[in-house]
């Protein structure tokens, strides 16, 4: 994979953009690796405490992943089928480990799809042991409108439409923002045979 570049281009409400960052050569690499991953560690919908399922599928790599259960979220060892989640792939690794600005590197890779209609809406992420560590997110497939608002619920937010290869690192006092995906548009990427968008995060969950 090509270096990344070393600085942001863009810079929103303390997180930094790297928009195309990872090349279509690059991005295929990734997909194909995902492939293994979900293979072994399927998507499922993740009720929410509502009881209501989110429209984004997801699944996790690493020490731990991220799911739902009865007593709430929580980062485990298990997928909820009962196997232990599979590896983080190494080109994944490689993009943290050239962007995140620390040398340690993530415990999960938390994979989440949309299709058709799919969204997420605005929330934080706290379910970390320590939100000093950096997290870090790659885009692949259909383009995204994501929202980032404040650390507190309210208050003003802004827009960004995320790309296929476009990499954000969330540090310092962005790590606690507000943030959410209003929408994609379907099909806008050929990266996936079947349309969607993916995202990982990567994080140093324990
Ligand atoms: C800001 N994912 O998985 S990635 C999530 O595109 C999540 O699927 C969205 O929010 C997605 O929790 C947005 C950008 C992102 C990820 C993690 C963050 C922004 C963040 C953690 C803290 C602050
Ligand atoms: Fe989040």
């Amino acid at each position: 994979m090509p270096e990344l570049p070393k600085r942001p281009d863009m810079l929103i409400r303390g997180f930094s953009v790297f928009k195309g960052a990872i090349d279509p050569a690059g991005q295929a690499r990734i997909v194909e690796c995902l492939r293994d991953v979900v293979a072994a560690a399927p998507l499922f919908s993740p009720q929410t405490p509502y009881g209501k399922p989110m429209s984004v599928r997801m699944t996790s790599a690493g020490r731990v992943g991220w799911h739902a259960d009865r007593t709430g979220y929580r980062y485990t060892t298990h997928h909820p089928n009962g196997t232990a989640w599979p590896p983080i792939p190494k080109p994944v690794l490689d993009v943290w480990r050239m962007v995140s600005g620390v040398d340690r590197d993530p415990d999960c890779c938390l994979v989440n799809y949309y299709g058709e209609g799919a969204r997420m809406g605005l929330h934080q992420d706290k379910d970390e042991a320590d939100f000093r560590w950096p997290v870090v997110s790659i885009s692949l497939g259909d383009d995204a409108l994501f929202r980032v608002g404040n650390v507190t619920r309210g208050g003003t937010t802004e827009s960004l439409w995320l790309g296929s290869g476009d990499v954000v690192v969330m540090g310092g006092d962005a790590r606690l923002a507000y943030h959410g995906i209003d929408r994609t548009r379907f099909a806008s990427s050929q990266l996936l045979p079947k349309g969607g968008r993916i995202n990982l995060t990567l994080r140093v969950a324990v």
